[in-house]
């Protein structure tokens, strides 16, 4: 082979240079779910409350589910620095201390945040509001996270790179676009656009460590446009199940 020809295949079979596979992670932001028809109908004020309550209602399984993948993640991970700065995802969701107040965690956020739609914390609970799809979502990220390596599963968490602007509008926009929802209800998206930016700082140091290959790098897109298509999936499954039209009697 010559010079120019291997010169040719090592272009493209070394891996990219650090900056240059942050960017490519960065590139899918436009398959987010802040670009979803239904996520722009709710931050431009356009839904009408059963539907932002079905949105609050299954979106309350995701995020319950959350601290059980991350559960998953430490129980795969062999590396004790790493959980000791895992294990505070957990701990974010379920809380710390005696769980009350700011150390309540983000559940019950989630849960002030329903009483603030018009959702009792029984009916939250209840998950009497899951649609099928959002189910089948949720439970393919918790089995990818129980079967893949850890470093694989903290990869596909990487969907909070582009976090915090969906917090950040639903901040501003909600308020103007919804005001018959209790401002306190909001709580979480404040609390989460800090904690989404330290996740996103110890999610890229893992996925620069692991993907140390061309392969890996690639895998690593991979993953997170399967994590992209299960958030996009949800929020197609709570449009469907939500039209503007819907029965009364159907309506959460
Ligand atoms: O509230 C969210 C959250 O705690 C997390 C953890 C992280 C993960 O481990 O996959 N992803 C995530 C996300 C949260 N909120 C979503 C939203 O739109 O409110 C965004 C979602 C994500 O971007 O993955």
């Amino acid at each position: 082979m010559n010079t120019e020809s291997s010169a040719l295949v090592e272009l493209e079979t070394a891996p990219w240079a650090v900056q240059e596979f942050e960017s490519r992670l960065r590139a899918k932001e436009t398959g987010y779910h802040i670009h979803h028809p239904f996520n722009r109908r709710l931050n431009n004020g356009e839904l009408q409350p059963f539907q932002v309550r079905g949105w609050v209602a299954n979106r309350f399984y995701y995020q319950v589910c959350i601290p059980i993948k991350d559960a998953a993640i430490l129980s795969n991970c062999s590396d004790r620095d790493v959980r000791r700065q895992w294990i505070e995802r957990m701990l974010d969701h379920d809380g710390r201390g005696n769980h009350q107040g700011d150390d309540a965690g983000g559940i019950e956020a989630w849960l002030r945040l329903g009483e603030a739609v018009g959702l009792t914390p029984a009916q939250m609970w209840s998950h009497k509001y899951v649609l099928p799809g959002v189910r089948f979502a949720v439970q393919a990220y918790l089995n990818f996270a129980r079967q893949t390596s850890w470093q694989e599963a903290a990869i596909s968490s990487l969907t909070e790179l582009f976090a915090p602007k969906i917090h950040s509008d639903r901040l501003s926009r909600w308020p103007t676009f919804y005001p018959w929802i209790e401002p306190e209800g909001l709580g979480y998206f404040r609390g989460r656009i800090v904690l989404a930016t330290r996740d996103i700082e110890h999610g890229l140091q893992i996925a620069q460590q692991w993907c140390n290959t061309r392969e890996r790098q690639q895998r690593a897109l991979h993953i997170l446009q399967f994590k992209l298509d299960i958030l996009w999936a949800m929020l197609d499954a709570i449009e469907h199940a939500y039209p503007d039209d819907l029965a009364l009697e159907a309506r959460p």
